[in-house]
């Protein structure tokens, strides 16, 4: 297959950027604000790099285009393929699995020969973008399968590939009925990272015991004679970034906004995800109730906020979801509530970034508490903007940030009383306490940034076993 003229190729279920209509009419592109492009952005321009992905519309075509100097791959999916490569078989049947089957995964044959199909389009994207040699980054769950389907048509690539989510134990993987196809998917890179070292020894042991291969370590070794590197590399934010943000007048201004429309409570308790029943938002909400029932918080003194971005609301699990939690809500809020002091304050929607970052700046006690999580990048996000090493962070140890942020208050998220406990000493903690176990956070986040991820995934792909001569040219300062 003839190459293109990228030296360094992401690929991604979605592009990094949002159509946004102006007040004029035009549509234009806005860069959505994840962290993967801001680290990303520098080693693209450096390299005449090419974003792949969906556009996020179904049944359009769209030729590649440039944006901000970044050149953007549109890949398209049909009305059908949306329901069953990426609502059915991506949030449906993987997203479950591979959070510890929280909820039942669907196994449909349709979804499957869906989510083969689509991967190949991308795969297929990325064969004719890429020049010889180049780099690709192939990023999560919904995209397995490309890193084989790539080197199958471009054998000249170094490709990468990074799992975002949990990768389950190996008796939970083997419910899959194409287990043994994504494993030989992901062993089509030179580098498969996950974000902890148990989720890259699940894999390499299931690649043992399930293809057959000889591994050692974090090596699997082909038939082929190529090696494939297993390994983790926790994802981290754009920490100088989001203190910045949260420094900014304006946004310490709607901090205090926020908490005077609140009532000025004592304690202003925050969760802040996207409405997903791996996030554990029953479990913290029932805790917060009994703590109000009980009298061990008092209704004027504490408001807990939670914001739940809506998210995947066609998938059932997540309409079923939705409903549960209006109701927790609302029996919660009509239990203990007093007229003016609704102790719970939900709000399903999505805000700006600097609404978020004023609502961290807001909080005396972060709530995180995942039943599974990958990393959980909200805890990162509250530390980075608590320069004034103030505020408590509440964290499940089921989170892969549990194993970096060492110093929050850590819970099983499944034993309500001891969530109970936790929050309950957070809220109660004095100023040298919380300084203390924030200032050892901040140093982890702020040194261990996203930059720094991506430079260490980057740096080990160039350079790991069979790597051929390096192509990929640092980003300008
Ligand atoms: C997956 C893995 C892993 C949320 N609501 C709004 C908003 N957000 C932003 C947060 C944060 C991001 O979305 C959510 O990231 P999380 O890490 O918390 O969770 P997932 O979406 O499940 O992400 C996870 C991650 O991938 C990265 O590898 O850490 O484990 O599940 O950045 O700030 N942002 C804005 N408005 C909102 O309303 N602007």
């Amino acid at each position: 297959m003839a190459a293109g003229t990228a030296d360094f190729v992401v690929i991604a279920n979605r592009l990094p950027v949002d159509r946004v209509t102006a007040p004029d009419g035009e549509t234009l592109w806005r860069k959505s604000p994840g962290g993967l492009v801001t680290a990303l952005e520098p080693v693209m321009r450096s390299n005449g790099g090419a974003w792949i992905g969906w556009h996020g519309a179904s049944d359009e075509k769209l030729k590649p285009f440039d944006h901000d100097g970044l050149q953007l791959v549109p890949v398209h999916l049909t009305e059908q393929e949306v329901a069953e490569y990426y609502e059915g078989f991506s949030n449906a049947t993987l997203w479950p699995l591979y959070h510890d089957v929280v909820v039942a995964p669907e196994f449909h044959r349709e979804w499957w020969d869906s989510y083969v199909k689509v991967n190949r389009r991308f795969a297929e994207k990325a064969a004719k973008v890429a020049r010889k040699n180049a780099v690709v980054w192939v990023q999560d769950y919904q995209l397995q399968l490309v890193p084989r389907m790539l080197r199958e048509l471009r054998p000249d690539l170094r490709i990468g590939f990074f799992l975002h989510i949990p990768f389950p134990p190996t008796e939970l993987f083997q419910q899959l009925p194409w287990r043994k196809e994504i494993l030989e998917g992901l062993l089509g890179a030179d580098l498969v990272g996950f974000q902890m070292p148990g989720a890259a020894q699940n894999f390499v042991r299931l690649v043992r015991q399930r293809v057959g291969h000889k591994t050692h370590r974090d090596l699997v070794y082909l038939p082929d004679g190529r090696t494939v590197m297993a390994r983790a590399y926790p994802i981290s934010i754009d920490a100088a970034g989001f203190e910045e943000l949260a420094r900014t007048p304006h946004v310490l201004a709607r901090a205090a906004e926020i908490r005077e429309s609140l009532g000025n409570p004592t304690t202003v308790i925050l969760g802040i995800d996207r409405l997903d029943y791996t996030k554990g938002l029953r479990q913290r909400l029932r805790a917060f109730g009994e703590l109000i029932a009980e009298g061990s918080l008092h209704v004027d003194d504490a408001v807990f906020v939670q914001v739940a971005t809506p998210s995947r609301e066609r998938v059932q699990q997540y309409k079923i979801l939705r409903d549960d939690i209006n109701r927790l809500v609302g029996r919660i809020n009509g239990d203990v509530g007093r007229i003016g002091h609704q102790p719970i304050q939900y709000l399903h929607a999505s805000y700006p970034r600097e609404e978020m970052a004023a609502l961290y700046r807001a909080a005396d006690v972060m709530v995180v508490t995942p039943l599974r999580d990958g990393m959980n990048l909200v805890a990162k996000e509250y530390v980075a903007c608590r320069y004034d090493n103030r505020g408590s962070l509440v964290l499940s140890e089921f989170a892969g940030a549990a194993s970096e942020l060492k110093s929050a208050y850590q819970v099983n998220p499944h034993d309500i009383n001891g969530l109970k406990a936790s929050l309950l000493e957070a809220v109660q903690s004095g100023p040298r306490t919380s300084a203390k176990r924030m200032k050892a956070m901040r140093k982890q986040v702020m040194e261990n940034d996203i930059e720094r991820w991506a430079g260490n995934f980057l740096r080990e792909l160039n350079e790991g076993p069979g790597a051929h001569a390096m192509t990929l040219r640092p980003s300008a300062p």
